[in-house]
Formats: C-alpha cells, structure tokens, sequence
C-alpha cells in the first residue's frame, strides 16, 4: 500500500503531494514500483496534528480520484463519512479509518452499503494528545481485544467480515518500546484471524530507536527493516512511502520463506 498525504504538514514526505497533479503522479508512479493500492488521505493523523474541516478534505482529495478516475486502486484514509461516501462514489474500494469506527457515527454504514474494504486501526486517545503518556499493562493483549470488539461492532453493522483487515496503529498512542513489542509479537494480532495491516514507514521510532531522542521520522533503511520484520510476523499489507525498496526487501524476504 502506497501512501499519498494530501497534506501541506506531514512529517514523513513534507508534503511533496499536497497538489493534486503530484498526488496523482505519485500514485501512479506507485502502482507502477508494485504496490497494489494507494492510500489517499487528505487529513495529517501525525502526533499532535490538528483536525481539517470536511469541506478542507473534500478539497484535496476529490481532485486526486477525478484525476486517478479509477485507474489505480484506491483506498481513501479518513474518518469521516461523507468523505468516505464521495471517495467510494470516485472508485476507492477500501476506507482506512484510523479511529476504527470511533470517530463517526454515519461510517459503519457507508462502508456496509457500499460494500467497499475497511481497515480497523487501535489509536489510544487522538492524534492532538495520543503520544502524551501513554500506558499499557501488556500493550499486545489490549490492544488485539479492542481490534476484537471493533471487528464485532463492524459485523454487527453489515460489514462482512472477509472485507476487514486490522492494524495495531504503531505510533498511535504507543511509546517507542510498546511498538517493537507489537512488533516482537506481531503474531498475535495475526492469530484474529483477519489480514493485518502495518503502517510503520518512516515513523518516528525507527529514528527514536537508532539514537536520536528528538526523531519526528526514521530513515529508508530501517522502514525496511521493520517491513520484513512485519512480514515474517504476519503482516500480510505494508502502508510504506518507499513502495520501490519496500517491493524489493519484501521479495527476498519472500524468495527467503
Ligand atoms: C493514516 N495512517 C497513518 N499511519 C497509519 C497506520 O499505521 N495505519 C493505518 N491504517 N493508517 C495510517
């Protein structure tokens, strides 16, 4: 799974997609490196980024699917269900809400009507605060039963259940050592019994882990790292900005099983 942010603040890509011709580049030029879809999001879900307003949304990532035009498999990162119905009216086929069906009422059934792919993400609090202190007693156990009861409230929905894959959310409300035990442990949240999706590109405790305190973002090298590791865990969808390398890294890692 490629990423596009259409965002003008995201720590990971500094925004090189914020304009829609290069959004739409960037996702063909995925599709074309090996990814088999492309996550289009048009709010920053960074630690301690603010909300956009559903007409600021609309905004950037309407233009993006008129341009793909349902060229490119798309799946559309948002919690919100309007955004989500006019993504889906556009070709997207799956909607990545990382708040799990927390955030907007209306979601559930946009997805169970379109009858589009979902993916359930654990977020401990949100993006504003979620990196303030937070606590687990074993971070794994809670966080595979919330994913649990979130694929029973989606079911209980209409949501088919062969149409959901589920994401422990690394860098969600989790510290640099609750992210490498998920990912230690990755066979665990495996063992739902769904796809697992990980988003772990360049997040900040790839950097916090090879030494620097202060990281906002890890580098190519240690995306790659952690992308095999996940693999070899159970992950079966890697959500990466480096769809070329990670394409190449997942390849040997597979000629290696
Ligand atoms: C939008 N977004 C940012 N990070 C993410 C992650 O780790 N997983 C999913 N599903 N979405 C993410």
């Amino acid at each position: 799974m490629g990423i596009v942010n259409v965002t003008p603040d995201s720590f990971a890509d500094g925004g090189v997609n914020y304009r829609p011709e290069d959004a739409i580049a960037s996702a063909r030029r995925m599709v074309t490196e090996g990814a088999a879809i492309v996550d289009v999001g048009g709010e920053s879900t960074r630690p301690g980024a603010d909300p956009v307003s559903l007409d600021e949304e609309l905004n950037r990532i309407v233009p993006v699917l008129e341009g793909l035009a349902g060229t490119v498999p798309v799946s559309i990162d948002t919690a919100k269900a309007e955004v989500a119905r006019r993504a889906v009216e556009l070709g997207a086929v799956l909607v990545n809400d990382v708040t799990a069906l927390r955030g907007d009422p209306e979601l559930a059934g946009v997805v169970a009507d379109s009858g589009a792919y979902l993916c359930l993400m654990h977020m401990l609090g949100e993006p504003r605060t979620m990196q303030v202190a937070p606590r687990y007693d074993d971070v794994v156990a809670e966080v595979a039963a919330f994913l649990e009861e979130r694929l029973r409230i989606a079911g209980d929905a209409g949501i088919a259940e062969e149409r959901i894959c589920l994401d422990p959310g690394f860098g969600f409300g989790k510290t640099v050592e609750h992210n490498f035990e998920i990912l230690r442990r990755l066979n665990e949240i495996a063992a739902l019994g769904r796809p697992v999706l990980v988003g772990i590109s360049r997040k900040r405790a790839l950097g916090r882990i090879l030494g620097d305190p202060e990281a906002t973002t890890g580098p190519l090298s240690a995306s790659l790292a952690a992308a095999v590791a996940a693999y070899e865990r159970g992950a079966t969808i890697l959500r990466v900005h480096d769809v070329r390398e990670t394409v190449e890294a997942l390849t040997v890692a597979t000629a290696v099983q």
